[in-house]
């Protein structure tokens, strides 16, 4: 039977990003290690896709029909893992295994976790693997859609921009390519390290159809999902400006928070502010 997700009224996503977000810095404490950072900037994409744009099954994770998503920055694996238990993929209690021997959570994403589908942590070959999903639905005449999510700093990559040249050269409508722009990456912000403004010009110049967007603006974001399930013959690339850390005040925008769990007393404060 099919049991596929039902799209939720925007007025619910709100207390399911608070919930994935309660969750993340829970996880990552319980853990001791992981990325708080990147994970709180992709929240409110990853609610709106699983929440309301993507059609997909929780208790049939492997249903051919199913769009997919592919997180790229496979670091981010906390939004994703959150999500997916929130979904009902698996167990919440599951997420409390977080980075230990033998779990299924591994620090990086890897597809033996039921809803992930791409193992990762090499930046760079998510939109690769996702024009790989697109092609396949072309050949096997299907309509799911693929949606690959990439960091800022991931985009330092070749590989990314050969992708980016490989999508709109097969015309593949069927695929976004969402770029998480927080402005950080590991070591500093991204303009100091390798500047990858304008990145909306960028795609553009490569013939994706760009769309700029808040990352934290549900309304916008589910604008951006719908207008692309509309273009023709050209990929999409949806630039979500996000904050690294969102919704943790001592984690917004700190490059320290890129890879570092909170300690109790942190744990703590980040829950108050989250409630
Ligand atoms: C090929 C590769 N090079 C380097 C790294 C180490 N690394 C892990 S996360 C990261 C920064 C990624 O920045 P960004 O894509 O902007 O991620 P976000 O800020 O969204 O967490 C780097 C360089 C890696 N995982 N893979």
């Amino acid at each position: 039977m099919n049991t596929e997700t039902k799209s939720l009224p925007l007025t619910e996503l709100p207390d399911i990003a608070r919930k994935l977000r309660r969750d993340i810095v829970t996880m990552l404490a319980a853990a001791g290690s992981g990325h708080p950072g990147g994970s709180l900037s992709a929240v409110e994409i990853l609610t709106t896709l699983y929440f309301k744009v993507m059609h997909h099954d929780p208790t049939n994770p492997t249903w051919p029909d199913r769009d997919r998503f592919i997180l790229s920055k496979g670091h981010a694996a906390p939004v994703l893992y959150s999500t997916l238990a929130e979904c009902g993929y698996f167990p919440t209690a599951d997420l409390a295994t977080l980075r230990k021997l033998n779990s299924k959570l591994q620090g990086h994403t890897d597809h033996i976790l039921p809803g992930v589908e791409m193992s990762a942590g090499s930046l760079g070959q998510g939109l690769s693997y996702g024009i790989g999903c697109s092609l396949a639905a072309r050949f096997d005449k299907k309509s799911y859609r693929t949606y690959v999510l990439m960091g800022d700093g991931e985009c330092d990559e070749g590989q990314v921009w050969e992708a980016a040249m490989a999508g709109p050269h097969f015309k593949l409508d069927n695929l976004v390519a969402i770029v998480d722009k927080n402005g950080l990456q590991i070591d500093g912000f991204t303009k100091d390290i390798m500047n990858s403004e304008p990145m909306a010009e960028k795609w553009r110049a490569f013939c994706s159809h760009v769309i700029e967007v808040d990352g934290h603006d549900f309304p916008q974001l589910t604008e951006a999902f719908e207008h692309a399930a509309t273009v023709k013959r050209q990929p999409t690339a949806i630039i979500a400006r996000t904050i690294k850390g969102k919704g943790v005040s001592f984690m917004e925008n700190k490059v320290e928070w890129h890879g570092k769990a909170p300690n109790a007393a942190q744990l703590e404060q980040a829950l108050k502010e989250l409630e």
